[in-house]
């Protein structure tokens, strides 16, 4: 059987990761995350796909390409995550399992930054970690995958 398909999405101002900002996002680009998660997927026996666009409207449309193609994502949604609406129901439609990724401790930074609007369609939430947190939502979710696929095989 095809290993289970985890799309990685990533959205604005994400490519300009390793660039500026390093004390606060760290020093590792998105090649390096990048890097990081095909190393990291291939060890758990996922497929990858890791995409990263600045514009919502196309975010949009690589979350709905995931409906019964991929069974997870694992989204860094940037600066989306505290306002966009539209990103939240199209990860709510997909009904595949969610996991947010924040580089940053969105919670220790300015009060607009606490709001994830797009968490509510996640299982889980990692933020303050850095590029780890990538690993480890990956990790999260191929647990969830073996959850999922075991409920199925023994209904
Ligand atoms: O901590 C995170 O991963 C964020 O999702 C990063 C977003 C920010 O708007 C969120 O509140 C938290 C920003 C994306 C990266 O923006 C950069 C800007 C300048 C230099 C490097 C990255």
């Amino acid at each position: 059987m095809a290993d289970p398909l985890v799309a990685v999405l990533n959205g604005p101002n994400l490519n300009l990761l390793g660039v500026r900002e390093p004390s606060i996002y760290g020093r590792a680009t998105l090649a390096d995350i990048e890097a990081l998660c095909r190393d990291r997927a291939a060890r758990l026996g996922l497929a990858l796909e890791f995409r990263q666009s600045n514009h919502e409207g196309v975010l949009i449309d690589w979350v709905q390409a995931c409906r019964g193609r991929a069974r997870g994502i694992v989204i860094n949604p940037g600066g989306l995550t505290h306002t966009s609406v539209a990103l939240l129901d199209a990860l709510v439609a997909t009904d595949l399992p969610v996991i947010e990724v924040h580089l940053s401790n969105i919670h220790r930074r300015e009060p607009f930054r606490e709001r994830s609007l797009t968490a509510k369609a996640a299982t889980g939430v990692i933020a303050g970690l850095g590029a780890a947190g990538y690993g480890l939502a990956l990790e999260a979710m191929a647990g969830l995958i073996a959850a999922a696929t075991s409920e199925t095989v023994s209904a």
